[in-house]
C-alpha cells in the first residue's frame, strides 16, 4: 500500500506536469460508469480535450464503446484483479497522448471495495451508486463514500420503480463524508449531467486556472453549485 501510495504521488506529478486532471470513476459492475463517461464526454468535449482509461478484469467493450466518440482510449485489463494500481496507471499512460489532453476518466474495475483502498494518480473521485442496487450501500460499504470528492446517484429516473431511500442514502453519505456533493443523474437521457460537468470543470479550473479551459468559461463553472442545490431528492419527475 505504501509503496502504491508513493507511485500515486508520481502520477500525480507527470500529471500535473502535462496539466491534465485524472477522474476515477469508481462503482459496482452495471451501476453506469461507461454511460456516465459518454455522457460527460458529451457535456465537456467542447471546453477540454478528454481521453479515457478503461479498466475492465477482461474485454475491451467499453473501450471500444468510447473509442467509437472518437476519444483517445485506452484499454486496461487487471487480468483477475479487482481494483486498479497507480503502477497500472503508470504504465499504460504513455499510450495516451498527454501533450494533447486536458482531462483524463478511468473507469476503474466495477466493485464498491478495493477500488476505494488504491490512489492511483487521480485529482478527483467519483463514486456511482445506481437505484436499482439499494440504498444501504453506504452503510455496507463506507471507504467507497468516505473516501471520494463526489458521489452520483446514476439511474435516477429509475427512483419510481425501486424502493430506494435516496434521503436515507445522503444523510448516511453525508455522516462519513460530511458536506461532500452529491449529482442526481440519468445517465441515459443526460438529466443531471450538465450540473455534474460543471463540478468537474470547476475542480479543473482549480486546480490549473481558467486557462485549462479550452473554449469554455471556467470560472462560471466553478461557481456552480453542487447537487445540495440541484434536484430535492424526492422530486422523482
Ligand atoms: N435507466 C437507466 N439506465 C442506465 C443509466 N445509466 C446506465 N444505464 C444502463 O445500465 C447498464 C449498464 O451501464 P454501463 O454504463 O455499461 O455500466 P458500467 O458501470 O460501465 O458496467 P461495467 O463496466 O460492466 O462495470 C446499461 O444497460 C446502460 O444503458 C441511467 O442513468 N438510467
Ligand atoms: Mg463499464
Amino acid at each position: 500500500m505504501d509503496w502504491n501510495e508513493d507511485v500515486s504521488q508520481e502520477v500525480r506529478e507527470t500529471l500535473a506536469g502535462h496539466k491534465i486532471c485524472m477522474v476515477n470513476v469508481m462503482g459496482s459492475p452495471g451501476a453506469g460508469k461507461t454511460s456516465m463517461i459518454t455522457a460527460l464526454i458529451g457535456a465537456l468535449k467542447d471546453r477540454f480535450r478528454i481521453g479515457v482509461i478503461e479498466g475492465d478484469i477482461a474485454g475491451k467493450i467499453d473501450a471500444e464503446r468510447i473509442a467509437d466518440l472518437g476519444i483517445p482510449t485506452v484499454q486496461l485489463n487487471t487480468d483477475g484483479a479487482c481494483h486498479i494500481e497507480a503502477m497500472s496507471i503508470r504504465a499504460i499512460l504513455p499510450e495516451l497522448p498527454l501533450d494533447s489532453l486536458d482531462l483524463i476518466f478511468v473507469e476503474n474495475i466495477g466493485n464498491l471495495v478495493c477500488p476505494a483502498e488504491f490512489r492511483i494518480g487521480e485529482s478527483l473521485r467519483i463514486t456511482l451508486l445506481s437505484i436499482p442496487e439499494g440504498d444501504d450501500k453506504v452503510e455496507k460499504y463506507p471507504l467507497m463514500f468516505t473516501d471520494t470528492d463526489c458521489l452520483v446517484l446514476n439511474k435516477y429516473d429509475m427512483l419510481p420503480y425501486f424502493d430506494f431511500d435516496a434521503e436515507r442514502v445522503v444523510a448516511n453519505y453525508h455522516t462519513v463524508n460530511p458536506g461532500a456533493p452529491f449529482f442526481h443523474v440519468n445517465s441515459r437521457d443526460g438529466e443531471g449531467v450538465g450540473e455534474l460537468a460543471e463540478f468537474i470543470a470547476g475542480k479543473i479550473s482549480a486546480a490549473f486556472g481558467e486557462d485549462a479551459a479550452l473554449t469554455g468559461d471556467a470560472t462560471a463553472a466553478g461557481e456552480t453549485a453542487p447537487a445540495e442545490e440541484a434536484a430535492p431528492a424526492d422530486d422523482r419527475s
